[in-house]
Formats: structure tokens, sequence, C-alpha cells
């Protein structure tokens, strides 16, 4: 199915039918967790995108600051090629590349990849606006299924990048296994672009994920809505708090949904009960710190050779540029 210039990896029913077994998997549990994947529906996406313009969240302005004030040099590094973004949201950031990239007509097409189909259908309209003149083919996927199509897609010249620190929502084995696939997808010469929010004083890290607005409250607790939605669930919003803390040993922000009453919650095509005690937790998000160095040193591990890293004058997010 193709539609303007969004193409769906997969069949919509089939992108978003998920037989829920990570979900009873992870409710059964103790402690109990739910994916994070599941914050994404396209109220999820707007909430993020507004958690993004939010005081207290800086990585994405800081890392935006980072872009303006080096895509051009990126672009001189890379040379001629295809910019490739997972996790492309509503694109915002990735402006300062494409400029830098058009500025010096190195860039062939640009394919924003997102879960989101709502999210970045607009996007892509308003791109496709922008830049009348650039291929855009945005695909609606995850990641996995991304990687794999790109894998068999053997193009010109490509640079795959992953902003906004999403790799942070990965726990150490699911980094690896990503970092593993992009690995594979590209072939040697390509480039990877990672963004990565880095290790910084507690209070600032909580007060990013606490924001006085409670947006990003609102965005753990659509995660429930969305549950609701997609496996006829009960959840009761009005039974949970937000709650985010930085788990310091860890080196991460850990997300939880509080549940201040005992009560059941059922989602019947699953076949699932669930009873939650008063004051019970779900972990809904982790969201890990980096150390530039480690990193490098991962990304070395999987074939990434670092060819130059750039932060902001506070050290508090990077960009780390490694080619395979
Ligand atoms: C998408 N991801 C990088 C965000 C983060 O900071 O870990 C998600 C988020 N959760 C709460 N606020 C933002």
């Amino acid at each position: 199915m193709r539609t303007e210039n969004v193409q769906m990896l997969t069949a919509h029913h089939q992108l978003i039918k998920n037989d829920g077994d990570d979900v009873i998997q992870g409710l059964t549990q103790t402690p109990k967790i739910l994916p994070s994947k599941y914050f994404y529906d396209d109220r999820g996406s707007e909430l993020f995108e507004q958690i993004c313009e939010l005081p207290e969240y800086y990585p994405t302005r800081t890392e935006a600051g980072i872009l303006r004030e080096y895509a051009n040099e990126i672009a001189q590094i890379t040379g001629k090629c295809e910019l490739i973004e997972l996790g492309s949201g509503s694109s915002t950031k990735t402006i300062f590349l494409l400029d830098a990239y058009q500025k010096l007509a190195n860039l062939s097409k640009y394919v924003p990849i997102d879960i989101s189909g709502g999210i970045l259908k607009v996007s892509v309209l308003k791109l496709q606006k922008k830049y009348p003149n650039l291929s855009i083919d945005g695909l609606v996927g995850t990641y996995e299924q991304a990687l794999i199509k790109l894998a068999s897609n053997a193009s010109s010249s490509r640079m795959v990048f992953f902003l906004g620190s999403s790799i942070g929502n990965f726990n150490p084995q699911e980094s690896d296994k990503f970092l593993s696939q992009v690995a594979y997808a590209l072939n040697p010469g390509d480039y990877f672009l990672l963004g990565m929010d880095l290790q910084k004083p507690k209070d600032i890290l909580e007060a990013a994920y606490n924001d006085n607005q409670g947006i990003t409250a609102a965005f753990n607790l659509n995660m429930l809505s969305h549950l609701n939605g997609q496996f006829q669930g009960n959840f009761d919003l009005n039974l949970f708090t937000h709650q985010a803390i930085y788990n310091q040993a860890d080196t991460q922000i850990e997300m939880y949904l509080h549940s201040h009453k005992s009560h059941w919650v059922s989602l019947e095509p699953l076949d699932l009960k669930v009873f939650l005690e008063s004051g019970e937790k779900i972990l809904t998000e982790i969201s890990r710190k980096f150390d530039l160095a480690i990193m490098q040193k991962e990304l070395e591990m999987h074939g990434l050779r670092t060819l130059k890293v750039w932060t902001d004058p506070q050290q508090w997010f990077g960009l780390i540029l490694c080619q395979a």
C-alpha cells in the first residue's frame, strides 16, 4: 500500500495488531512492567511532541543546538548520501541536517521512519512543501522492520540516524540487539549518527521527567488508554499516578505508574485479569543516561568506528558519528 509519500512496511492492521504477549508477560511478572512502545499511539506521539517543548525537558533543545551548530560539518564529513531517520516523529530537528545537506548538494533522498503513521504523514507533507525538490519516502513501521528492509536494499551511500536519545529507552540487551541490526543494515562505508543524553545531576534529570505542567504524567497515563483501546482493557486512569525517579546505580530514569488503590484490571481479548495492590508500581519506561567513552566502545564492538563526537557546552547531550 502506498499513500502519498508514506509507505506501510506492513499492512496497517498487522502493524498495530499485536498479540499482546508482551503485555501478558509484563503484567504477570513481579515487579510489573509495560513495554514503552505502548506510549506511542497518535495521542502519545502528540504528548511527546509537547514534552519536547517543556522548559524542564532539556534533551530536545540541547540536541537541536548541537545539530544547528554542527550539521554542516556532519554533511561535509559524510559527503553525498541518503538520510534515513529511525523514529523521526515530527522531524523538527532534522531540518538542520536537511538544510546543511541541501546547501552542499549532498542529499539524494530523505527516508523518515516512524511507528506512528499519523504524525509521519503530517511531517512528510510539511517537509515536502518546504523541500519541493527533495525525494522523501516515509516508512511506517518498527525499527526492526525498517532495518530489515534497509538491509535488503543496497543503494547509494547512506547515513542512518537515531536522535533524541531514544537508544536510552532500550535496556542493555535491547540496545545491543538494536546496534547489531543497525550494523547489519549498513554497507561498509555507510554512516550512523547517534544522539544520546549524558549523565548529569539527579535534580536536573528528575525535573525533566516530572514537569510542572503534568504533560509527562499525561504521557505516562496515556499508555493505559492505549491499552484500553487496543485490548479492551478497563484500566481506570484515576487510580494511577505518574512517578519518575533517577536510579543512580543504573544511571537511568525509571518511570512508573503507581496504583493507589487495590483493584482488578482485565483485558478480555488477552484473557488476562490482573490484581494491583495499593502502592504497587508498574515500570513503563527506562531512560538511560550515557557516558560517551563507553558508548564509543559499544559502537566499536558492533563494527561502528567513531569518526567524531560533538556535545553542548554543558556536556549534557552527545552526538556520535560513526562509520560501518
Ligand atoms: C523518546 N525518549 C528518548 C524520551 C526519553 O527522554 O527517554 C521519552 C520520554 N519519556 C518521558 N519523557 C520523555
